[in-house]
């Protein structure tokens, strides 16, 4: 079983020694590919340096920050190329426990796309303030019923992949990013008739680095519900 986490990173030097530490500590046989876009504050630099030592570790580097969509779209590339049996998409600011993984991939044996759902037990979010909570937990719920995809938290980054789900989706389609990324994947895959399951996980805003998040990611997020909307009615 060969399992792949790839790791978008943009300015982590604080969280992504420990991270890859935290993951090989907990289960040393996965892969981890970081996809880093030229972060100014040498994260890029020690992954690479890294990877020279631990073959298990690999690196992209991109020219400048050109956001979470398209480096998971990479990322997932080069899981298919290498023929990934599990592919994980997580984030490098220990918001997802590395505890998780192993939880993740007992899951997935029984679906296809496993996700990690602040929303599937009650709230499981810590340290956010009070408007990011809301602003999160009312796009889910807004996301849900506009799509019709019945799952509780569609944008959650902590997820894992059987690579028939990243074959079987039209990668070329989706062309958003952060959050609107996160809620079209989950879309394609459910569409397809792959099984989608969520795990409750406990998720801890970031002690480290800052976050990256935009008004802009959120209002992506918050048009493109419609357009996965207008395609099911168009499809059925
Ligand atoms: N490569 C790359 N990584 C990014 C980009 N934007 C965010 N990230 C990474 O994506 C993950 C989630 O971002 P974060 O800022 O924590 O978002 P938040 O949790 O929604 O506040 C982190 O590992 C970031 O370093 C980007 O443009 N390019
Ligand atoms: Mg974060």
């Amino acid at each position: 079983m060969r399992v792949l986490i790839i790791i978008p990173t943009y300015n982590e030097i604080e969280n992504i020694e420990r991270l890859i530490k935290t993951l090989f500590s907990i289960i040393p046989e996965v892969n981890i590919l970081v996809i880093d876009d030229n972060s100014r504050d040498g994260t890029g630099e020690y992954v690479e340096k890294l990877s020279h030592n631990d073959k298990r570790v690999n690196i992209i580097h991109r020219p400048k920050k050109l956001g979470l969509g398209t480096a998971y779209k990479l990322g997932f590339k080069h899981a298919i190329q290498k023929g990934y049996d599990y592919v994980f998409e997580m984030d490098a600011d220990f918001s997802h426990n590395p505890e998780d993984v192993p939880r993740l991939l007992e899951k997935i044996k029984d679906c296809d796309l496993i996700i990690g759902s602040r929303y599937s037990d009650g709230v499981s979010v810590i340290n956010w303030p009070m408007s990011r909570l809301l602003l999160s937990y009312f796009a889910n719920i807004y996301a849900k019923i506009v799509t019709g995809v019945p799952i509780r938290d569609l944008t959650s980054g902590f997820k894992c992949y059987r690579l028939k789900v990243l074959k079987g989706i039209p990668l070329s389609q989706i062309h958003s990013d952060g959050y609107g990324f996160q809620i079209e994947t989950v879309f394609w895959a459910y569409r397809r008739g792959f099984k989608v399951k969520e795990m409750s996980i406990i998720f801890t805003d970031r002690l480290q680095g800052t976050s990256k998040m935009s008004k802009n990611i959120v209002w992506e997020a918050f048009w493109i519900v419609w357009r996965l909307k207008i395609y099911s009615l168009l499809k059925h």
